[in-house]
């Protein structure tokens, strides 16, 4: 297959994230040739080394990257498939010849635990130049597109997580001091950190520095900005910053810790991967409808309430006191043994479905019989 895959970046770096993910999954687990379209390659570069941010057109592991701008090159014709992520709409120009060659359209959506995206998941909606756009639902159960998951990843893992020197190696290669890594092997709890500027994060620093378990919080340069300042207190957690590092290190570095605070979708998603407690800011909509779809992950992910508790509250911004209050509950020692079982039994339940590529690639295959 031929494919086009359309990414706007609204902000942030998950719509970025995302796409990138899949343009590598399927060119190198499906054999596809992907050229990838994305308007902020600023926002690209941040999250993957060496891509150029004022090239027009550039290769990158194997696929062609293209500059979306307002004029773009219209020699660059539509192929088998089109995969637009998150309604983001192809140029006028390119649906011009879209409607000549009528590839396979793909609207690649959100990801969501709701129950409803079951029932839309692959229907089509016929627009009235007679071409024929797909929705396609990432999600948590067969019904759904599934989620993106490449083959060998479990393996991968495991061999890192029971491997300290590997996991030393990693960190210091990212700048973490030799203190901080033997604070680590002295059985500090490690907690990585990616969150919204709005996370409670003066009540982690304070739970954290009453727990017993002395502990090391990792975060990526640019996040939590009061971090340091709120771990500044007697018993305090030991802080290090992270460069913005690429995907697979980005997997490493969750795969490190021990608890992972992780938002938006894709690092949520690879923060399940990674098998141990996790912690999501959903990415925030008007008039609270993100709480809901918090609420329908909620029901499935298989945690103690004491976990579903504190993720509930890491999720309300203002007062801090009841995220507090939840995260010491959820680290005791019982509660904490359990929610560690259920990130496992999430990750094992979540790895026997197929992944988005493959479930993308078959639905594409199929559509494509049937132009
Ligand atoms: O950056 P985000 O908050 O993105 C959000 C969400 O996707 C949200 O749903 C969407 O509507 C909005 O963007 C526009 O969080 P997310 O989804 O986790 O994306 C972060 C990406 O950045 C993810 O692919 C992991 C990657 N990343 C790295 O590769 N290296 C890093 O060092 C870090 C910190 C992140």
């Amino acid at each position: 297959m031929q494919a086009d895959i359309f990414c706007r970046v609204v902000d942030n770096y998950g719509d970025i994230g995302v796409c990138w993910r899949l343009a590598r999954r399927l060119a190198h687990g499906c054999g596809w040739d992907v050229r990838l379209w994305v308007d902020d390659l600023a926002s690209f570069a941040r999250i993957q080394p060496g891509i150029a941010v004022d090239r027009a057109r550039q290769s990158c592991q194997g696929i062609e990257v293209v500059q979306w701008t307002d004029n773009p090159d219209p020699g660059l014709t539509p192929r088998d498939v089109v995969i637009e992520a998150f309604a983001c709409d192809p140029p006028p120009v390119f649906l011009d010849n879209m409607r000549r060659n009528h590839p396979v359209w793909i609207n690649l959506e959100y990801l969501s635990a709701e129950a409803w995206v079951e029932s839309c998941h692959g229907l089509p909606s016929q627009r009235p130049d007679g071409l024929v756009k797909h929705f396609f639902f990432p999600g948590f159960t067969p019904a759904t597109g599934g989620l993106l998951r490449e083959p060998g990843l479990s393996a991968a893992r495991d061999a890192f997580q029971a491997d300290p020197a590997a996991q030393d190696r990693f960190l210091r290669g990212l700048g973490v001091a030799e203190a901080m890594l033997s604070r680590r092997s002295n059985g500090a709890r490690t907690v990585s950190l990616f969150c919204y500027p709005d996370a409670p994060v003066a009540a982690l620093a304070r739970v954290l520095a009453a727990d017993p378990q002395p502990a090391l919080v990792l975060a990526p340069q640019g996040v939590a900005p009061g971090l340091e300042t709120a771990c500044a207190i007697p018993g305090g957690p030991a802080v290090a910053r992270l460069p913005f590092v690429a995907q697979p290190d980005f997997d490493r570095l969750l795969w490190c810790a021990d608890l992972n605070f992780v938002r938006g979708e894709d690092s949520f998603v690879r923060a399940a991967w990674a098998a141990r407690p996790l912690v999501w800011q959903i990415y925030p909509q008007d008039e609270n409808i993100h709480l809901e779809k918090l609420d329908a992950w909620l029901a499935r992910y298989p945690a103690p309430e004491t976990a579903a508790a504190l993720i509930r509250a890491w999720n309300v911004p203002g007062d801090a006191e009841p995220a507090a209050r939840a995260l010491t509950h959820a680290l005791a020692p019982a509660a904490w043994q359990g929610w560690t079982q259920a990130a496992r039994d999430w990750d094992a339940a979540q790895a026997a479905l197929p992944d988005l590529a493959e479930n993308l690639a078959s639905f594409c295959a199929e559509l494509a019989k049937k132009r």
